[in-house]
């Protein structure tokens, strides 16, 4: 073991804030905003003024991006960035997390949250990033502290270290009692806690937990193994060094306790982060990366304020920046036009930000969030690759207005942007536009911010599914087309051998024509005719998985041309193909399901119920606790497939699906399908 002393550090820290839904992160981030001093008062409820006062965020009592302010505890500037909870908007965590020096995981001691928490930690630890949790909503919990560790620690793959226990009277948590400083606080409202005695019996449970803390960090600490050992008093000033060297090198999860809400135990965690939490230091060790002299920021998030201005939020790495600075994006430079620190939508100018800053600079127009910017000359590689997580909800979108559809496309450009895990397609076959992404609510408050921030009124609508048809036997057909409208007449005639081919093979087009029946230059004639006539075929969805062969015909050698053979041959398909007994065919899909083991049951019932296939289950892997279950399901069954999923789940399954095949529909669902092709067209 190295050097644990003497390494606290006063740098600017980054810290994020994140956890289950409705955990109490927001009302977090104002309770630390209050005490530090950088807003008034804080709101009584969370989703209140700083933290969210987006009217998507108030509109649905949730937080729906991540919100960033800057604050100062005595002489540390600390930035918070409090993320979303709820999993459509995860995404928005990930660039933040990338950049910051550590996690605060807000979660309360309800069973309900377990999974979500675990989400939260799964991600945590795929990332590298030290974390401690703060336990919320302390003053509601009845159950002992040590029944809400051992509840919680399966979540974590590190030990839990707790490191204050409840003060309780007649039941109800009036304080706390810190194990490292062996002291007793009372809470009050709003307001720093204040010292006590400790009475006897509480005493005695500060000595078991206290000791069951330092039997944890001796784990990691031989000499406070000898010490325990031999009943000898550890310095306290080597516990505080082994505490803050443990939650760098994410040997443990320290646990802190308090009320978001009554604004307590707000003070030990600023102390904690102050003392404990690792610096920028430490996050470019983290990130591979070399202080080199030059400046090197990390983008967390980007912004389009309502005046228009776009701003990319971004860590200082190493090196400072300033307004006008030159950041390389890759083979790009873009000039820094404003720099300015956050307090949720408030921004202040400030003339730069150096190493550890999380600063707000403006009209990067070609950056994006996640991306890697240098004031060195060479490009730099991006330190982190961020995925965009895979759509499993979506709807078409079109403006209520036809004069806005310019206007449309620009703003859904503009919120991509902001939000990576949005995606857009634009469907040739249907004409629709159809927006992608992490579910229900992330697509409303889409759909909200197009209407509020950019005044587009939409309509939205399920997309279609992609139907298509063949063929299940096969008919011989002639086709004859003959005008005589005076002068100059039409004449085209074919002969089309159908057949179906097997699923999968598409469309083949032969001749066998001999004796030049059919002249050679109307041979592809014929074949436009036909591919012409496929793509809305007796159903009226296009036609696939069938050969056509052009086996005989005649022509007119003044009467014929291209456009009479273009349409014999349609004729004889539209003829023809009724009496090869077409049937529809629908998308299929391969799907894993990924949920807690706890739920596969259901998880499988849902798919069952919705004519999916189950193929079987597994354990996830690296992951305890949880499942992934396969199926094949037809695509026109997943279209609110994710609502379901996450109601079983306690919001917290998720899946991934591709194209498999396509099978036969027949009966009521196909004449549903044929009936809403019929009234669109
Ligand atoms: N009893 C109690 N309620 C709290 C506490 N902290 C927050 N709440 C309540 O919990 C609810 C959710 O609080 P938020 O701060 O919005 O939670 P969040 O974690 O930011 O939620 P998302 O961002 O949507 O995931 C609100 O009704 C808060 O008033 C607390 O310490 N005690
Ligand atoms: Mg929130």
């Amino acid at each position: 073991m190295g050097k644990r002393s003497g390494e606290r550090s006063r740098g600017p820290k980054c810290i994020a804030i994140v956890g289950p839904f409705a955990s109490g992160k927001t009302t977090l981030l104002e309770a630390i905003l209050e005490r530090t001093g950088a807003i008034m008062k804080q709101a009584s409820t969370g989703s209140g003024t700083v933290g969210d006062h987006s009217a998507e965020a108030r509109a649905h009592q949730m937080s729906v991006e991540a919100n960033i302010a800057t604050t100062g505890f005595l002489d540390e500037s600390i930035t918070f960035v409090d993320c979303p909870g709820s999993i459509e908007f995860a995404h928005e965590a990930d660039p933040v997390l990338a950049a910051a020096d550590m996690a605060i995981v807000v979660t309360e001691p309800d069973e309900k949250k377990i999974a979500a928490l675990q989400l939260t930690l799964h991600r945590l630890d795929e990332l590298g990033i030290p974390r401690m949790i703060f336990l919320n909503k302390i003053e509601h919990a009845t159950m002992g502290v040590r029944d809400m560790l051992k509840m919680l620690q399966p979540t974590s793959d590190t030990p839990l270290l707790l490191r204050q226990i409840p003060l309780r009277k007649d039941g109800i948590v009036i304080g706390s009692i810190d194990l490292a400083l062996e002291r007793a606080y009372i809470y009050r409202e709003h307001a720093s806690s204040e010292i006590a005695p400790i009475s006897d019996d509480d005493r005695a449970r500060e000595v078991e937990a206290r000791f069951s803390m330092l039997e944890t960090l001796a784990d990691h600490d031989d000499r406070l193994m000898e010490q325990l050992l031999e009943e000898i008093e550890p310095p306290r000033d080597a516990i505080f060094d082994d505490l803050a060297a443990d939650l760098r090198e994410g040997t443990v999860t320290p646990v802190l306790i308090g009320s978001a809400e009554k604004g307590n135990g707000i003070l030990r965690l600023l102390k904690a982060i102050r003392h404990d939490s690792p610096d920028v230091e430490a996050t470019r060790d983290r990130l591979g990366l070399k202080d080199a002299g030059e400046a090197v920021l990390q983008v967390m998030k980007t912004i389009h304020t309502p005046h228009g201005g776009k701003l990319s939020v971004s860590r200082v790495l190493c090196g400072s920046v300033g307004d006008g600075t030159e950041l390389r994006n890759g083979n790009t430079v873009d000039r820094v036009s404003g720099l300015y620190t956050l307090l949720g939508r408030e921004q202040t100018k400030v003339a730069k930000a150096e190493a550890g800053e999380t600063a707000a600079l403006g009209k990067l127009e070609g950056v994006r969030t996640g991306d890697t910017l240098t004031t060195a000359k060479a490009p730099l590689a991006p330190l982190i690759a961020l995925e965009s997580p895979q759509a499993v909800y979506s709807v078409a979108v079109h403006p209520s207005e036809r004069k806005d559809e310019a206007k449309l496309s620009l703003a859904l450009q503009k919120l991509i942007e902001e939000d990576p895990s949005l995606g857009l397609e634009q469907r040739q076959e249907t004409g629709e536009t159809v927006l992608c992404g992490q579910g229900e609510m992330h697509l409303r408050v889409t759909r909200e911010r197009l209407e509020g921030k950019y005044q587009i009124p939409v309509d939205t609508a399920v997309p279609s599914v992609a139907y298509r048809e063949t063929i299940r036997k096969g008919t011989t057909r002639r086709g004859r087309h003959k005008k005589q409208s005076g002068g100059h007449g039409q004449f085209g005639d074919v002969v089309l051998d159908i057949r179906p081919l097997p699923r999968g093979a598409g469309f083949e087009f032969t001749d066998t024509i001999a004796g030049g029946v059919v002249p050679k230059q109307y041979i592809p004639s014929v074949e436009t005719g036909v591919r012409d006539f496929l793509k809305s075929g007796p159903l009226g969805f296009p036609v696939i998985d069938l050969a056509v062969n052009l086996a005989d015909g005649s022509y007119h050698s003044v009467d014929s041309s291209d456009m009479a053979f273009q349409l014999a041959g349609r004729l004889a398909m539209k003829e023809g193909l009724g009496e090869c007994s077409p049937v529809l065919l629908e998308p299929v899909l391969r799907i894993e399901v990924y949920t807690p083991s706890d739920a596969t049951a259901r998880i499988t019932a849902i798919l069952s119920q919705r004519r999916g296939q189950i193929l079987g289950f597994d354990a996830r892997p690296g992951w305890s606790g949880w499942d992934v279950v396969q199926a094949t399901i037809p695509a026109s069954e997943t279209g609110d497939l994710i609502i379901e999923l996450r109601s079983a789940t306690a919001g917290v399954a998720s899946y991934r699906a591709t194209f498999d095949h396509m099978a036969e529909l027949t009966g009521r669902l196909a004449d549903a399908a044929m009936n809403a092709q019929g009234k669109a067209a």
